[in-house]
């Protein structure tokens, strides 16, 4: 809402206190003073760049339209002078200048044969900050860890002498076309990676055919994300549930005019998990004894920006919310993060169109259980108690966490999922590599869709079955026996891609 008025940016550095804060934001001034202690992020972080230019600290945090929409016009001061505006120095630390030259140094992609490989190149060159972000999961982590081990317990029982000739590895998701049965699930915050967030992902769903998830807590708007695909691409929208129920009827009607096919209501996190990578980067990256426990309205702001933003959801959530979903839209309803048979149960009995078994990445309740574990009793219990058969299109089962091969999504389908989810390995390959890495990621999995279908017997998903596996093993959380030190200690580490050092 600019009022046409033109200011120095000598003007707006007079304003530089907790009196008087003002701050630009892509080019424009606002007078946040009034906002300060409303911030959800804290007052701290605003009043570090009160008088300058905070759009850099700004851009990955909040979609675009935040400030425009939290802050009356009246403080909309106006457009700042480029010309006049002092750069904040930023100091690049020797830590950074070694970072830039290990991206400078980043294997080309064609030297990526995996989806372990972006994570290891993520690792090394993503900001700190950014990958403790990303990669962090609750507590010890155990849950983060079960996700990717569980698809270990499951093994092929394939099916020999079959015409693999052709095979075809496209599916429906919610009645949607998909190239694969993965779809890119939602993951916040996408601009700590890469300058373009989410969109990224967008983009490369579009060329590759898959269908995104677009999170409520994006870095790119809604909008950004919507008008970024291409005619014809299908994306469904993750929701995090608002305390005021009018904005989430709002949100959820506008995305239902703009075209969105499914809403993914998340279930799993009425309070964020405890993060500890993520917390400890931050005490590592602040003065501990500044960081700001707590602002005026209670909320904790300790935990780093997560916590900061996620104070609107609604811990209120329940089952009785439902109908009301149900009164707002039209789109199939999903709820994202259930645990347990006896809740996919319910979901079913309201007439919802599926239910994705999730535990957050790990990122919530720690021990709680794999998805894969949980299809497991969900087909069972479902089948006895309503005769259902899966994978089954009028309530539809999906599985995400710890993803990395297509083996892992076979064994998800054998056992009676419609599709998976897969978050971490997009943002570590846009990260990494921006959408040419995400498009990369995808290719390995068709490539990797296409032998194992062949090796399994299966000439299309369709004709992946229940017997096809093994999962005897999976409910079973054994401690594994010692090693076989000997062995082992002859047996070379398979590594993931390096950067070769000079
Ligand atoms: O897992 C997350 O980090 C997440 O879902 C989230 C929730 C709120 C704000 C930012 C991220």
């Amino acid at each position: 809402m600019s009022n046409g008025r033109i200011l120095s940016g000598k003007e707006v550095a007079k304003h530089n206190s907790r009196e008087s804060c003002w701050i630009i934001v892509h080019g424009k001034v606002y007078d946040v003073t009034d906002f300060l202690d409303d911030h959800p992020g804290g007052s701290k972080i605003i009043l570090k760049y009160a008088g300058k230019d905070a759009t850099d600290e700004y851009e990955p945090i909040h979609p675009p339209d935040a400030i425009t929409t939290h802050l009356s016009p009246e403080k909309h001061l106006g457009a700042v002078d480029p010309q006049t505006v002092q750069k904040v120095e930023v100091r690049i630390s020797e830590a950074e200048k070694l970072r830039l030259d290990r991206v400078a140094q980043r294997p080309p992609l064609s030297e990526i044969l995996n989806l372990h490989d972006f994570e290891g190149i993520a690792k090394q060159v993503m900001p700190e900050k950014a990958w403790a972000y990303y990669s962090s999961a609750a507590d010890d982590e155990i849950t983060n860890r079960e996700n990717h081990s569980a698809y270990h317990r499951v093994w092929f029982r394939p099916q020999v002498m079959v015409d693999v000739t052709k095979v075809d590895w496209s599916t429906t998701i919610l009645g949607q076309r998909s190239s694969m049965p993965v779809y890119i699930t939602a993951t916040a915050l996408g601009k700590l990676g890469h300058p373009d967030g989410e969109l990224n992902l967008t983009r490369a769903a579009a060329k590759c055919g898959v269908i995104q998830m677009i999170p409520t807590l994006a870095s790119c708007s809604f909008d950004e994300l919507v008008d970024a695909a291409q005619p014809g691409q299908t994306q469904f929208l993750q929701l995090y549930v608002n305390k005021d129920r009018e904005v989430t009827k709002r949100l959820v009607q506008h995305a239902e005019r703009q075209g969105i096919k499914g809403l993914f209501i998340t279930v799993d996190a009425p309070q964020l998990g405890r993060r500890e990578k993520d917390m400890r980067m931050k005490f590592e990256a602040e003065d501990p004894s500044e960081v700001q426990k707590t602002g005026s309205d209670g909320v904790d702001r300790s935990q780093g920006a997560a916590r900061a933003i996620s104070s609107f959801i609604d811990p209120g959530l329940s089952w009785k919310d439902i109908p009301w979903f149900k009164s707002i839209t039209k789109m199939p309803l999903v709820l994202k993060g259930v645990q347990r048979w006896e809740d996919a149960l319910k979901a079913y009995d309201l007439g919802l169109a599926g239910v994705v078994l999730s535990n957050h990445g790990g990122r919530q309740l720690d021990f709680a259980r794999s998805g894969l574990e949980v299809l497991v009793e969900v087909v069972e219990h479902l089948g006895k108690e309503r005769g259902l058969v899966f994978p089954n299109d009028k309530f539809q089962l999906f599985v995400d966490g710890g993803v990395r091969r297509a083996t892992d999504v076979i064994k998800a389908i054998a056992l009676g999922a419609t599709a998976v989810g897969i978050g971490r390995p997009f943002l570590y390959a846009f990260s990494s590599y921006g959408q040419e890495g995400v498009e990369c990621a995808l290719k390995i999995l068709e490539d990797e869709f296409e032998m194992n279908l062949r090796l399994l017997g299966a000439p299309a998903i369709k004709d992946i079955s229940r017997t096809m596996v093994d999962a005897s093993n999976l409910s079973s959380h054994i401690a594994p026996i010692p090693g076989d030190r000997l062995y082992e200690s002859n047996y070379e580490s398979m590594q993931v891609a390096r950067i070769k050092s000079k």
